[in-house]
């Protein structure tokens, strides 16, 4: 038997994807899928994958054909997106992802490339030039960085003039003008004129629109493959699972048109900034803490994390004393209701989705989610303790101080800054110092938060509790610093007295 597509496929492509991880495929290629059955039209996707050739491999066997499992903790359903037209290896064939770039078929250009994907500088938000990757990618040949291929890419499509839009779905702030701003950096940097053409196509012809992209997508288990094997009565090696949430908010500034991706549910607003605030700092950081505090206590997944009463009522802090005061809310969005469905969703215990997964690459995650909520409290005059206890607990989590042992979960996660944190963290002599080196000098979370010394100091103080009294006493101590409201069990139990 072979896996058959929920909608006719597409002849054509028009949007080359960046970035063919399980995301992509359970989120923009579920949504393209309904907008190609709602109204047709050349919207197939051609799927880059950067260097791993199992997801190509599996595509092309399959026709590019896969299942997206949506678990809830009652039921299993399938779909099978056919919106993809072809698939390749962006780091075997860089000439190619310029090509595809520079064809006119080709109107968007859709990423998907990890907050880790975008090559610039934590400490000054610009294009990392310190990158061996990109320093190569602006000497010539062929790019290998994700922005080196988008701006060579515009810089070929722009001798046709061609409009085009390039649409970043990462869970960055303003993840479109982020996005702008490193290309032109990286075209205003080409040595004489070089670059000078394409800015001024970059003007005419290209935007970049922003949008908020949500839905939990875990790592695919070889007990999925079963399981969607015998519902699907077809062999899939590569099945996502998702949970049933989805959500997909867009700037509706599209240079060469685009899918009717509403019908799978998106939402074009005006609004996106405010969505993608909500969200990368609501649900986001949020969910760092549950990834840290859970992994130090023993979590394998998040459902766990959330299950440990004590936790919870840290996650409850935090997102309603510390990020929701740091956010404006979208037009029309029950924020009290948006909160319990935040709850629900990390409680699902079917979906299996791991703390080492959602605690990875905390380094550039963490600098989206945490400074500007950490200074708009510190501004009013409050110590945001569950952000501190959330960076100390990545700290413990990554670089350990001598003699602590943060445990299998923590051990799992992985992250760029991992060999730089632990040798900090090997001569620094308490928490305090570690936090100094990490925040104040290495300026992992930017120059602002830098120069805030109570809240780096409170980061030391909270990661030495860790070490020394566990990470129940931390959370307990940044707990009661704030006050944070207490959780259903303990609501439910003071009702009952
Ligand atoms: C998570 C996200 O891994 C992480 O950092 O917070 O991947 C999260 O699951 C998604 O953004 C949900 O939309």
């Amino acid at each position: 038997m072979t896996i058959i597509a929920d909608h006719p496929r597409p002849e054509r492509a028009g949007i080359l994807h960046l970035g063919l991880g399980s995301f992509h495929r359970a989120h923009q290629a579920v949504y393209t899928a309904a907008a190609l059955q709602a109204q047709g039209g050349d919207w197939g996707i051609i799927g880059v994958a950067s260097r791993s050739r199992t997801i190509v491999d599996a595509l092309h066997a399959q026709d590019h054909l896969y299942a997206v499992a949506t678990i809830s903790p009652d039921t299993t359903t399938l779909s099978v997106p056919g919106s993809h037209t072809d698939s390749f290896v962006g780091g075997d064939h860089p000439d190619r992802v310029v090509a595809q770039i520079a064809d006119d078929g080709i109107r968007i250009v859709t990423l998907t490339v990890t907050e880790n994907g975008y090559s610039y500088s934590a400490a000054t938000q610009r294009l990392d030039l310190d990158d061996e990757t990109v320093r190569a990618d602006l000497r010539g040949g062929s790019p290998r960085s994700t922005i080196g291929q988008l701006a060579r890419g515009l810089q070929a499509r722009a001798a046709g003039g061609a409009p085009i839009s390039i649409l970043s779905c990462d869970n960055l702030a303003a993840n479109g003008k982020h996005t702008e701003k490193l290309v032109r950096e990286f075209l205003q940097e080409l040595p004489g004129a070089e670059g000078a053409e394409t800015l001024a196509y970059l003007d005419r012809a290209v935007t970049f629109p922003s949008s908020m992209v949500d839905r939990i997508v875990p790592a695919t288990t070889p007990e999925l493959r079963t399981r969607v094997g015998s519902l699907l009565g077809a062999r899939d090696d590569i099945p996502v699972p998702a949970e049933p949430f989805t959500m997909w908010a867009i700037e509706d500034a599209f240079a060469a048109g685009r899918p009717a991706w509403e019908a799978g549910g998106a939402v074009f607003t005006d609004e996106v900034g405010r969505y993608e605030q909500m969200k990368v700092r609501l649900l986001n950081g949020t969910h760092s803490l549950l990834a840290y505090l859970g992994a130090l206590s023993g979590a394998a997944t998040i459902p766990a994390a959330v299950g440990i009463e004590r936790i919870e009522r840290a996650a409850r802090g935090v997102l309603r004393d510390e990020y929701e005061p740091s956010i404006e809310v979208p037009t029309g969005v029950d924020i009290r209701a948006y909160e319990s469905q935040l709850f629900e969703r990390f409680a699902n215990s079917a979906l299996g989705h791991r703390t080492s997964q959602v605690g990875t690459d905390g380094s550039v995650k963490l600098r989206q989610r945490i400074p500007e909520p950490a200074l708009l409290a510190l501004g009013r005059g409050e110590m945001p303790h569950l952000i501190a206890l959330t960076v100390a607990g990545y700290l413990s989590c990554l670089a350990p101080l001598s003699g602590f042992d943060p445990g299998l979960h923590a051990a799992a996660m992985t992250d760029a800054a991992r060999e730089r944190l632990g040798a900090l963290a090997a001569t620094a002599r308490d928490g305090r110092e570690l936090a100094r080196r990490v925040i104040a000098e290495l300026r992992l979370f930017g120059s602002e938060l830098a120069e805030q010394d109570a809240f780096i100091d409170r980061v030391g103080e909270l990661t030495d509790t860790i070490r020394r009294q566990g990470v129940d006493a931390a959370i307990d101590d940044a707990v009661n610093a704030t006050g944070a409201p207490m959780t259903t069990a303990t609501l439910t139990k003071e009702m009952q007295r």
